[in-house]
């Protein structure tokens, strides 16, 4: 069967619209809470919104597969590597082959506290190639897509990464590495890299710091454990709006070390962090 991409971004964009607005929309709920982790929160619209998005998807796509955040076993089963997809290329698959990566809010505690920056994450990989994403953030109303070998867009605009050189000049997103690795320092990774650059942020959604840094406004993310449905179509979008996604390291639990970068900071931010990567791999 012949997979056409621009038809699997046309749904990831539509599923990501949908799916955002719904929880928009019912943001009068959003401190509805489905379970309380420490630092974290699972809202009944996660779950709600999650299954909203995979409805659409197999209306369109009935035989392709799908990965949720919300999934029971999406931390506990095995996942494989994903890599992103550089060239646009035709591609015969089996519909099996095919899996949808969603987060259905991204940055739910901000969506939770009222904070306008969250967004639904919808990807497709084709054997594990990331192959086209989109991320659309209700609040900001800003629909961000990519496929391989297409351009990265903003509301249909195409987008670019920032030309920054230094990392002194560079905004640096990231996040808190408070149980990064058994016998490594909470913060190890903060504290390597944040001294270094102009200022470090904490935004709190990494699918829409990955579109931050596509478009420009910030230069690099950076986090020690994420996830794939928080990176997968995002990272796309760094990729083809001219940046650099790397995973530098993968660990227990499905977590993944991840750095985005506008590709000039890339190879300095690596070495910033590496001795902090290097105790991980103790
Ligand atoms: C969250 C992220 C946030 C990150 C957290 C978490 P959720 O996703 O996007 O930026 O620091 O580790 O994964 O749980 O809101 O979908």
């Amino acid at each position: 069967m012949r997979i056409d991409t621009e038809k699997l971004l046309a749904c990831a964009a539509d599923t990501a619209r949908r799916t955002g607005t719904h929880a928009l929309t019912n943001s009068a709920r959003r401190m509805d809470v489905a379970r309380t982790m420490a630092n974290d929160v699972k809202l009944k619209l996660d779950i709600e919104c999650q299954a909203l998005a995979a409805r659409r998807i197999r209306a369109t796509f009935p035989g392709h597969r799908f990965l949720g955040e919300e999934d029971d076993t999406s931390t506990t089963a095995r996942q494989p590597e994903f890599s992103f997809a550089k060239k646009a290329c035709p591609i015969d698959a089996e519909a099996s082959d095919v899996l949808w990566i969603v987060d259905p809010i991204d940055g739910t505690v901000n969506f939770s506290h009222g904070i306008p920056l969250w967004c639904c994450s919808v990807a497709v990989a084709v054997r594990n190639e990331i192959v086209a994403g989109a991320v659309y953030a209700p609040a900001l109303d800003r629909c961000y897509t990519a496929r391989a070998g297409g351009k990265a867009t903003c509301n249909g605009r195409p987008i670019r990464v920032s030309g920054r050189k230094k990392l002194s000049d560079s905004v640096l997103a990231t996040s808190m590495d408070r149980t990064l690795h058994p016998g490594v320092p909470p913060f190890s990774l903060f504290h390597s890299v944040a001294p270094k650059v102009q200022r470090a942020r904490i935004l709190g959604s990494a699918a829409l710091d990955l579109c931050f840094v596509a478009e420009g406004s910030e230069d690099g993310y950076m986090e020690g454990t994420i996830y794939i449905w928080d990176i997968a179509a995002g990272g796309l979008i760094v990729q083809q709006a001219g940046g650099r996604i790397e995973q530098l390291a993968r660990f227990p639990g499905n977590r993944i070390c991840c750095l985005a970068t506008n590709g000039l900071i890339h190879d300095r931010m690596k070495a910033a962090l590496r001795p902090a990567l290097r105790a991980l791999s103790r």
